[in-house]
């Protein structure tokens, strides 16, 4: 085995990782991420499209945020659709100028990666049969390892803590021995349709419906390229959606009686994905930190997976600069405990958006008018509308 050596070894070339290392090396502290997919396929997964005042602040001083500045959609605000109406929550009145910017996840992918790159980090993509050893012990003289193979060749990472920031099918959170972990899971019996489409976003802002077909929601990527989703069964069969269909069935959801016009264009890309709300606790075990959906899972109704995985790095770097700066522990010790404060509300923010603003099909009629009394009340009510909008463009940070 050739055997390297840095001080916090990474598991995972997604946006937790990659934004870790880019920390740490701001903070001098060495890292080296493995990463199983290729670097072309990571900075081109279509996933999330929001991120919160705290995220964009983020990149921004960590000197990763020109373009986003230059392409990101900067939106104060953000609309409820239901009964054929449109209801405007203003983020910037009820949160004191705070907003939210669209810019694509693979776009950060791209940044953070330059970043890296630029500054001689090392990132280890197309790895193979990756494994973490030896991060239990509290003894700080055993050190953790990341085995691995880039084709023929073995390798074995030395590092002085692991990060697991390798998503949810990754291997860290397997690797933590049964019994010291406590999972908490709840999948939801609907699925999410998404399309992106050559079609200029048909509003300046998101629009989140409720309709008795089933949830839809408007986003975007820029000014060319829409980005919608259709509540769907959880094991929807795509090909049983072609394109005419897709558009017909956001007419419908998305249809108003003040003259709106959803714009269509060719879609570019098509995919199912199942809504999910899960956490592990404790996020960490001996050595190994677990960052991300490697932790935990939101339903994407909050616009909150990618955000919460970079809340959760900024914490372990914090951390992690404690100990190499002063020796101090503390906030290493406390690291899950932290994050968990900041997971449990965004949970609750994530599910209470999609217990709103779904069908549930066994529905004797109750819930349809308990989630409409709800919309009703959120969208008239500033109280109510002032709590959604804090979540929405993302709660204080607390290390
Ligand atoms: P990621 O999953 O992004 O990254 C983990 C990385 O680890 C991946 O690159 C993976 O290839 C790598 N890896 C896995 N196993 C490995 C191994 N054994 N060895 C080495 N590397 C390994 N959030 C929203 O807010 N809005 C959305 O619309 C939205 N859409 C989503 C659609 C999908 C299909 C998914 C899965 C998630 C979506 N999310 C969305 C949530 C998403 O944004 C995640 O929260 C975010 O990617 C989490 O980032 P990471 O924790 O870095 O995990
Ligand atoms: C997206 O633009 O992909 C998006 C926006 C809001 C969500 C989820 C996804 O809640």
């Amino acid at each position: 085995m050739k055997k390297i050596r840095t001080q916090v070894g990474i598991v995972g070339a997604g946006p937790a990782g990659l934004m870790l290392s880019h920390l740490l090396h701001l903070q001098g502290i060495e890292s080296i991420v493995v990463e199983n997919r290729s670097q072309q396929y990571v900075q081109e997964r279509v996933r999330a499209g929001v991120l919160e005042q705290g995220t964009v602040d983020l990149m921004v001083e960590t000197g990763v945020g020109e373009r986003l500045k230059k392409e990101g959609l900067v939106h104060y605000g953000v609309n409820l659709r239901f009964g054929r109406h449109t209801h405007r929550i203003d983020f910037a009145d009820l949160t004191g100028g705070q907003g939210i910017t669209i810019y694509a996840q693979h776009e950060v992918i791209k940044d953070l990666n330059k970043a890296r790159r630029d500054a001689g980090g090392q990132i280890y993509y197309e790895v193979e049969d990756v494994s973490v050893h030896d991060f239990e012990s509290a003894d700080s003289s055993v050190k953790p390892s990341i085995h691995f193979r880039i084709s023929d060749e073995s390798y074995e990472l030395n590092c002085d803590f692991i990060a697991g920031c390798d998503g949810f099918h990754g291997i860290c959170r397997p690797s933590i021995p049964k019994g010291t972990l406590t999972l908490f899971d709840r999948t939801y019996p609907f699925g999410w349709l998404g399309i992106l489409a050559d079609a200029p976003p048909s509003c300046d802002e998101l629009i989140y419906t409720y309709h008795e077909r089933g949830f839809a929601l408007l986003s975007m990527r820029s000014p060319q390229v829409s980005r919608l989703y259709l509540q769907c069964s959880p094991d929807e069969d795509i090909n049983k959606w072609p394109d005419d269909k897709v558009w017909q069935e956001l007419h419908r959801r998305l249809a108003t009686d003040d003259g709106w016009q959803l714009i269509e264009g060719p879609i570019t890309q098509k995919g199912v994905t199942g809504m999910r709300s899960f956490v592990v606790e404790p996020m960490q075990c001996g050595k190994l930190f677990l960052a991300g959906d490697a932790a935990h899972i939101v339903p994407p109704t909050g616009a909150k997976g990618l955000n919460l995985a970079l809340a959760d790095v900024r914490v372990l770097a914090h951390a992690l600069d404690d100990f190499y700066k002063s020796g101090r522990r503390e906030r290493l010790s406390q690291y899950s405990d932290t994050c968990l404060r900041r997971v449990w509300k965004v949970q609750r923010f994530s599910s209470w958006m999609t217990t709103m603003l779904h069908l549930f099909s066994a529905d004797d009629g109750f819930e349809q008018r308990r989630q409409l009394a709800e919309l009703d009340y959120v969208t008239s009510s500033r109280a109510a509308s002032q709590s959604l909008a804090e979540n929405y463009v993302g709660l204080p940070m607390e290390f």
